[in-house]
């Protein structure tokens, strides 16, 4: 059977949520980011960067999360994978661009504006990963002038990957994105966000 490794407090809630839209059974084995059970040598000879999410189905190893949606998306058929090959590139051009312009950045706003210890906090830190956030939501907000989705007609595999990174950005103040904020509560809406939700604690 699938498993997925990684506790929902990490990116591996990404990788829950479309296991919850796809409907299918799996084993998790709920393991925090720099636990011991992410230490082991077992664990560490299926992903040696130590880290989580990974998946193992039945023998198949696999990391990266959104690249672990796009594979299960397309193993199961899903309608959420796009089936036109330009839909298909564009999935992959919003997930590898959040990855690069907004993942680490919105965690970084997060932790040194309020996760971390105030005396943990560094503002220039939080002030250069605010300005890349300012930049990559008005990106969203020009494609959404266009569309109501990253790749294509419909809610997709695109719409998971870069919304479920951008959980931070739930509890921002997007008035000035307006309609990234529509998007973005419009994806979180949907049930299987919310189970996954849910199971943050
Ligand atoms: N790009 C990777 C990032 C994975 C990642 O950073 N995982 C974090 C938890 S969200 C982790 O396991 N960190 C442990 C560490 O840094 O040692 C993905 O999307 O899966």
């Amino acid at each position: 059977m699938l498993k997925l490794y990684g506790h929902a407090k990490s990116r591996a809630v990404r990788v829950l949520w479309l296991l919850h839209e796809l409907g299918i059974e799996f084993g998790h084995i709920d393991c925090l980011p720099r636990s011991a059970e992410t230490k082991t040598p077992g664990f560490l000879a299926m992903n040696s960067a130590g880290m989580v999410p990974i998946i193992d189905d039945d023998g198949f190893i696999l990391a990266e999360s959104m690249a672990i949606n796009f594979y299960l998306a397309k193993k199961h058929n899903s309608p959420l994978y796009p089936s036109n090959p330009k839909n298909e590139a564009l999935a992959l051009q919003w997930s590898l661009w959040e990855t690069d312009r907004l993942d680490r950045q919105t965690v970084n706003h997060a932790r040194h504006t309020a996760d971390f210890a105030e005396a943990e906090r560094n503002p220039e830190i939080a002030k250069a990963a605010w300005a890349d956030c300012v930049h990559g939501f008005g990106v969203l907000e020009n494609q959404f002038q266009e569309s109501d989705w990253l790749a294509g007609p419909d809610f997709s595999v695109a719409d998971l990957n870069v919304a479920g990174a951008l959980f931070r950005a739930l509890v921002l103040d997007l008035s000035k994105w307006p309609k990234t904020n529509a998007w973005l509560n419009r994806c979180w809406n949907r049930p299987a966000a919310q189970k996954a939700k849910a199971l943050r604690g």
